[in-house]
């Protein structure tokens, strides 16, 4: 047993219909127990069966649909974060230091 509860951002979700897609995509996915899409928040509450399927395959799902399930935003907003502040303490040691 290994069900996990999780919530995803999705992408290109414009309006109700748009819901409609994602949240019937997802539930008939294999591993789906039940999903929550919210179009105001642009995120899908997902209960999955993590020996049946996976984030990767969740996302083959919605991408396949037309929208985008985004499974690596903790690791990627990090990343932007980081990637910001070395350029700002570059830019910043430049106006220090600069010439
Ligand atoms: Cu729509």
């Amino acid at each position: 047993m290994a069900t996990i509860k999780r919530t995803f951002p999705v992408k290109n979700m414009m309006c109700a219909m748009c819901v409609q897609h994602v949240q019937k995509a997802l539930a008939s996915a294999e591993g789906v127990k039940s999903v929550n899409v919210n179009l105001a928040s642009n995120s899908a509450l997902i209960e999955y069966d993590d020996t049946l399927t996976s984030p990767e395959a969740m996302k083959g799902v919605v991408d396949a649909a037309g929208y985008c399930l985004v499974i690596d935003a903790a690791e990627s907003t990090e990343d932007a974060i980081e990637e910001a502040q070395k350029k700002t303490s570059k830019s910043f040691l430049k106006k220090l230091f600069g010439r």
